[in-house]
């Protein structure tokens, strides 16, 4: 019987792949870091970014983006969401209301992500074309219209006959007008290349191509329906500040529940296909990527697993010693493809994890396809068991105290 890598021959293969010892300050954008330098000096730090533990929050993903694509040196605070946790006792003396993103330029402290984004656009100069232009004021706002149209759709409940078809056809009404507004450039971007507008737009709209998916079957980056925002999608991954914050469909379609107060599945046949191809697997086939695997995808999942071991055996509601082996044994597939089987009871603890791996908070979104297809395997051999369902009115299985 094969066994099972020891924590010792895991850490010597992290350490022959060098994988950890990619540079967070000056490398590229990345969700671990606490502090971006570009290069640049420590000591002329003008920003302080406050922004959310897991990359959950999308008006800090557009905030985060501009900061990256501008290379503004900065700082990265992180701050609890009242959907996972307790807030930060300093930051509600900061911030009363607890809102995220804060942002600091020159110890002056502002809220409001339009506010922020105006600010640093005083203080660093526009994204190509900045918040006021005239060129960019219209795409803001229809970036608001299928915001609204996408919230309508996703969170109706269907009650009343035709509310949920009523709710699509509207989505689709707006979609158009994002492929109009699209139609008009050459490069894939809103407008001539990259601005504000992207920034503007990716949050939201990376949070639609996911949760409607997942809980419509409707696939926003459709090549055939939508040509422009596949397009769209397509430049947007051409931007290795973009694949930085990228989150994949499996992170979006948990986070937005309780976030949101509730999304609804239409329960349609291909809607529950999607769902479970997001769930289930095969996660190779979810369509939320479009650029192909790195080579390092594998041994960055047993990377990032491997440092954060501790607490990652702790937070899992089997006992230690079981989730400890079942969990190398998942990390021993991934390291050199042979399945080994796991201790009884180990088929809960790795779907556990599987349900619980983060993008791109733990790992980026192709390595994370590799660690839950090594979890999901490694648990098949031994049982179908599966773990606490993620709860949907909030998150504090995601309590970031449990992992400190
Ligand atoms: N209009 C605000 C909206 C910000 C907002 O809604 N932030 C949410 C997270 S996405 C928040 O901080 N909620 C409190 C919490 O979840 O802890 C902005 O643009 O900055």
């Amino acid at each position: 019987m094969r066994a099972a890598m020891t924590w010792e021959q895991l850490d010597a293969h992290v350490e022959k792949t060098g994988l950890l010892a990619g540079d967070r300050v000056n490398g590229p954008t990345n969700a671990q870091a606490r502090l971006r330098l570009f290069g640049g000096d420590e000591d002329a730090v003008r920003v302080t970014l406050y922004r959310d533990n897991h990359a959950w929050c999308p008006y800090c993903q557009k905030v985060w983006l501009w900061l990256e694509e501008k290379r503004v040196p900065y700082r990265i605070e992180k701050v609890t969401m009242f959907c996972y946790g307790e807030k930060e006792a300093w930051y509600k003396r900061k911030v009363p209301s607890g809102m995220l993103p804060a942002l600091e330029i020159d110890g002056r402290l502002y809220t409001e992500s339009d506010v922020i984004l105006s600010e640093l656009e005083r203080a660093f100069g526009p994204l190509h074309k900045g918040m006021s232009d005239p060129a960019v004021v219209p795409l803001r706002r229809l970036e608001r219209t299928l915001f609204s149209a996408w919230c309508q759709w996703l969170c109706s409940p269907n009650w009343f006959p035709g509310e949920e078809k009523r709710a699509r056809q509207n989505f689709e009404r707006v979609v158009s007008m994002v492929e109009e507004a699209l139609s008009s450039t050459p490069g894939g971007f809103f407008l001539e290349e990259f601005s504000t507008a992207d920034a503007v737009f990716t949050p939201y709209v990376e949070r639609m191509n996911a949760s409607l998916f997942y809980y419509k079957g409707y696939l926003l980056r459709d090549p055939e329906q939508n040509p422009n925002m596949a397009r769209w999608f397509d430049a947007m991954e051409t931007r290795e500040t973009y694949r930085g914050t990228q989150s994949d469909f499996h992170t979006h379609s948990h986070d937005l529940p309780p976030q949101m107060g509730g999304c609804y599945e239409n329960n349609e046949p291909e809607q529950q296909s999607c769902k479970s191809l997001v769930d289930c697997g095969p996660w190779a086939d979810v369509p939320d990527v479009g650029f192909a695997e790195p080579s390092t995808a594998a041994d960055e999942a047993v990377a990032r697993t491997v440092k954060h071991r501790a607490n990652i055996v702790r937070a899992n509601p089997c006992e230690d010693d079981v989730a400890d082996e079942a969990l190398r044994c998942a990390l021993t597939g991934l390291v050199n493809g042979e399945l080994v089987t796991p201790p009884s009871g180990g088929d809960v603890a790795l779907r556990y994890i599987r349900d619980r791996v983060n993008v791109p908070r733990d790992m980026s979104l192709h390595a994370a396809r590799r660690m839950r297809t090594a979890l999901e395997a490694t648990a098949a051999l031994a049982g179908s068991g599966e773990g606490p369902p993620i709860p949907t009115s909030h998150r504090r299985d995601q309590d970031p105290r449990a992992f400190q």
